[in-house]
């Protein structure tokens, strides 16, 4: 999958250092899905906030549009060991959806859940003070479905199975709450720089 996949030593020092451990570049972005891409029309979206099993609060697709926007150009890291440098997002950042539903962040870890059934946890202190947002374009144009479109999570810190496509909420969890991956052996936190791959990584 990765066909021209350059590791650190091949580098330039400044994007060598930029790779995690195992890690390789590419200049392609391979498609990831644990299932078949869901194709979900914007008319019947809605993006809701949990505390626990409680809804809070829910934007549908013209409403999450008119909160604020944010760019953001950053790297990724794929826990199948390829990096993607400089991609260019814009969206919603999770302090500004937090922010419209005059809302402080309400307990330690999160659960982001997928139109596809699938789901992911990262801690909340992780998704704030701008290290996230509800990605809504890639390269100036709305998200592609294979990668996500409407609207991903993106957590670019951690490996990239934290990043959910079709999100479609945000659920506040007292306890750090494994998603589906997490469930599957993979680790419960997902730091590329630590290389924590697996569960004990
Ligand atoms: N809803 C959902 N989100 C998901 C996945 C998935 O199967 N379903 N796969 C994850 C994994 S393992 C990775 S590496 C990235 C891949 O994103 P991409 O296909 O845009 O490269 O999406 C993550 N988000
Ligand atoms: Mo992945």
């Amino acid at each position: 999958m990765i066909t021209r996949g350059f590791t650190g030593r091949q580098l330039p020092p400044d994007i060598a250092k930029r790779l995690p451990p195992g890690q390789s570049l590419t200049q392609d972005f391979p498609v990831l899905s644990a299932g078949p891409t869901p194709h979900i029309r914007t008319e019947g979206w809605s993006f809701t906030l949990k505390v626990g099993p409680k809804p809070i609060a829910q934007w549908s697709w013209t409403e999450f549009n008119a909160l604020p926007k944010a760019k953001q150009t950053r790297d990724i890291h794929c826990v199948t060991k390829w990096s993607k440098l400089d991609t260019p997002w814009e969206g919603v950042l999770i302090d500004d959806i937090l922010n419209a539903a005059g809302l402080v962040p309400p307990t330690p870890y999160t659960l982001a859940h997928s139109y596809d059934g699938y789901s992911t946890n990262v801690p909340t202190k992780d998704l704030i003070g701008g290290k996230a947002m509800v990605a809504l374009a890639y390269e100036g144009k709305p998200l592609p479905p294979d990668h996500g479109g409407p609207a991903r999570l993106l957590v670019p810190h951690l490996y990239f199975w934290k990043s959910a496509k079709w999100v479609n909420g945000l659920q506040f969890t007292a306890r750090d709450e494994a998603g589906f991956w997490e469930l599957r052996g993979y680790h419960i936190y997902g730091d590329p720089w630590r290389k924590q791959r697996f569960t004990g990584d």
